[in-house]
């Protein structure tokens, strides 16, 4: 969380494998879930490989309120930027965890929730100072565990969690006002927003 001229800005990263779903996710909320009257931009800023991948993060700012801002990005899933999602993960206020929940991922999805407490370890004190939503994205599709299998699995049960599609859009809406309503909650209690108010 920062405060800048007054403005408060909180940074909500999504997190997760290569090809899970991060920036198709972002792009359904924010054309689907976002009114207008908080998109500061028309569209979301990428940097992509030649592929369509993301190579270094998409990002998009939205005001919610007078002096509240948040800014989403997604880190790349593929290991040859890894370093670039250590750098997205330095103060972050919330992660969307994006697990693909295909039965082939399973491995792939273990190595990176290890990756994912190395980089809370790395820049936090506890778990409890970053707010976590996981998405157990692709259900639309066959082959895929279902969220009460992954969540013991990938040990990620502490967390609030929807099974999501980002191509249907499946329980977008709810995880993502999820999100804004813990870090609002948090922000509330916190020094900086007592400064602003
Ligand atoms: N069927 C289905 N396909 C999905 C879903 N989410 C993403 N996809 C597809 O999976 C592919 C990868 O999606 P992206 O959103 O680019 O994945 P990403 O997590 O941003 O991947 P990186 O940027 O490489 O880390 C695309 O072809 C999407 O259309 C989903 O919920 N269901
Ligand atoms: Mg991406």
């Amino acid at each position: 969380m920062r405060l800048i001229n007054g403005q408060l800005y909180i940074k909500i990263l999504f997190f997760g494998t290569a090809l899970a779903g991060k920036t198709t996710t972002l792009n359904w909320v924010y054309q689907n879930v976002i009114p207008n009257s908080m998109k500061k931009t028309s569209e979301i800023k990428s940097i992509n490989t030649s592929f369509g991948q993301t190579m270094l993060f998409d990002f998009v700012p939205i005001k919610i309120s007078d002096n509240i801002n948040f800014r989403f990005f997604t880190a790349t899933g593929q290991d040859y930027y890894a370093g670039t999602r250590k750098l997205l993960f330095q103060e972050v206020d919330g992660v969307f965890y994006v697990v693909d929940s295909q039965k082939a991922e399973l491995e792939h999805n273990k190595e990176f929730v290890d990756e994912f407490y190395q980089h809370v370890n790395t820049y936090f004190k506890s778990l409890k100072d970053i707010s976590v939503v996981v998405l157990f994205n692709k259900q639309d599709l066959e082959d895929i565990y279902k969220a009460s299998f992954l969540k013991k699995e990938l040990a990620l049960d502490k967390f609030p969690s929807y099974e999501t599609s980002a191509v249907t859009g499946k329980n977008l809406k709810l995880a993502f006002s999820r999100m804004i309503k813990i870090c609002l909650r948090r922000v509330s209690s916190n020094q900086l927003y007592k400064t602003i108010i």
